[in-house]
């Protein structure tokens, strides 16, 4: 539930540092400024000031920071204190501002605050918590650019051309056939041929967006002994996992995260799958179902063929299919010459000599390039399904898409009018504004039907 009142927090992170903010926002945020720092906030400008405790004794000295309502990230009154970091100045310094007269914030409530103070959309708040949570540069331009506005507001927008669209079918089912101009069911369908090329460019960078937020699964499969941990080790850049000539050396699955290309990456090395039935030991086996699940799961799967094995020892893996994009490779490629059959041009790769890896790697960004595209598997715990509205888009392009594929019979209408409805209806929520009310309102700006 939201509370009123003046919040306050560490806005730093913990932990040794020259300098920590805490930041206190609402209508005593000033009177909190004076009761601590003993002199007057100043908007615009910065005054170095002791900062005390309720007892009077001090707790630290820093700049007093202060933003007077509107001009602020939250809109209302808002004090920074700039002081010391480490373990006692910041809870001192907030603890002060909590004995005059200020609260505890709870998570992400200044930039709720922001969000209803009409400060930011919902998307920007969203793309604030991405830039913090950013893990590669690339992750942070793409909250930077929603910032920009550039990737804002895009479920706004096609809510409101939904809007606008369903009020023309509503409207010219209510007159004669004969009073419509001859072009307009045309005109109607190219229209929702472009709301559907929108719906699914919202869903791509959604889609991008989760990849980039939660990172992306790449997991190394492959019989026992393929090289999959000293590929894994190739990769990470240190050598993590162990590597050995005993089949089934790797037992449980070893994680890294890495940057490829931009894309932060999960990079997971697994227990070789074979048939059960040679892995006697039961720890193997169960190493090898962590395995299965853990490429089934995955946004991309590298299966190593070892070079030095002939195709029938590698094919008794079996069968395994990973939702996303599957990238078979010849392993251990330095064993081979290139002239003695490489399997259909699979690309070469060798952690020994470092052949490939780099090819590898290009390989990988791009495939996760087109994972932005693949439809959210609902099942799979799939990241965009987290992503605001993305769950409501997909369904949004399937009514969209069956709109597409209705005949231009005397029906068209009602039934175009039907999935415009569905559309509005799931993206209405989203919006947070009221269906119906919007519909009266489009209809009534829209047009003049001369009543
Ligand atoms: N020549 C050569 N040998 C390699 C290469 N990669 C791995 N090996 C050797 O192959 C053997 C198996 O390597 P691992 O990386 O442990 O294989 P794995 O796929 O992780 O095997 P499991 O964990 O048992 O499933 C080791 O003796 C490695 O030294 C390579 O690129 N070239
Ligand atoms: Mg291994």
């Amino acid at each position: 539930m939201l509370e009123a009142g003046t919040i306050a927090a560490v806005a730093t992170a913990p932990g040794r540092a020259g300098v920590a903010v805490i930041r206190v926002s609402g209508p005593d945020a000033f009177a909190v400024a004076r009761k601590v720092a003993s002199v007057e906030p100043e908007p615009g400008r910065a005054r170095f000031a002791r900062f005390r405790r309720a007892d009077g004794s001090p707790a630290d000295e820093g700049l007093l920071l202060a933003f007077k309502e509107p001009a602020s990230y939250t809109g209302e009154d808002v004090v920074e204190f700039q002081c010391h970091g480490g373990a006692v100045a910041p809870r001192r310094v907030l603890e002060a501002a909590i004995a005059a007269g200020a609260r505890l914030a709870g998570p992400g409530e200044f930039t709720r605050r922001a969000f209803l103070a009409g400060k930011i959309s919902l998307d920007k708040a969203q793309s604030v918590i991405d830039l913090i949570d950013a893990m590669t540069p690339r992750a942070a331009d793409a909250a930077l650019k929603d910032f920009a506005g550039r990737g804002n507001g895009a479920l706004d927008r096609l809510y409101r051309d939904a809007i606008a669209l369903s009020a023309e079918i509503e409207h010219a089912l209510d007159i004669d056939e004969g009073g419509l101009p001859r072009d307009f069911v045309p005109s109607i369908r190219l229209r929702i041929r472009a709301l559907a090329e929108s719906a699914r460019r919202a869903l791509h960078s959604a889609r991008e967006r989760a990849l980039l937020r939660e990172g992306a699964a790449v997991v190394l499969a492959g019989p026992p002994n393929a090289g999959k941990s000293a590929l894994f080790n190739a990769l990470a850049g240190s050598s993590r996992a162990i590597v050995s000539d005993v089949p089934g050396t790797t037992r449980d699955f070893i994680e890294a995260w890495i940057d490829i290309d931009g894309w932060p990456v999960r990079l997971v090395d697994t227990a070789g799958v074979r048939d059960c039935a040679a892995a006697a030991d039961p720890v193997e086996r169960e190493g090898i179902e962590r395995s299965k699940r853990l490429i089934e799961n995955a946004e991309v799967a590298v299966e190593l063929r070892p070079a030095d094995a002939p195709d029938e020892e590698t094919s008794g893996s079996g069968p395994r299919s990973c939702a996303g994009t599957t990238i078979r490779i010849i392993s251990k490629c330095d064993l081979c010459p290139e002239s003695r059959g490489s399997a259909g041009g699979l690309p070469r790769v060798s952690a020994a000599t470092g052949e490939g890896v780099g090819e590898l790697k290009k390989l990988i960004a791009d495939a996760l390039e087109s994972a932005a595209d693949a439809v959210p598997r609902a099942g799979a715990g799939d990241a965009v399904l987290r992503e605001r509205g993305a769950a409501a888009l997909v369904s949004v392009c399937a009514a969209l898409e069956e709109s597409l594929a209705l005949p231009e019979d005397e029906e068209y209408l009602v039934f175009a009018g039907n999935d415009m409805r569905r559309v509005c209806e799931t993206l209405a929520p989203l919006t947070d504004s009221n269906w119906t009310a919007d519909m009266i309102a489009a209809l009534f700006s829209r047009f003049c039907v001369g009543k």
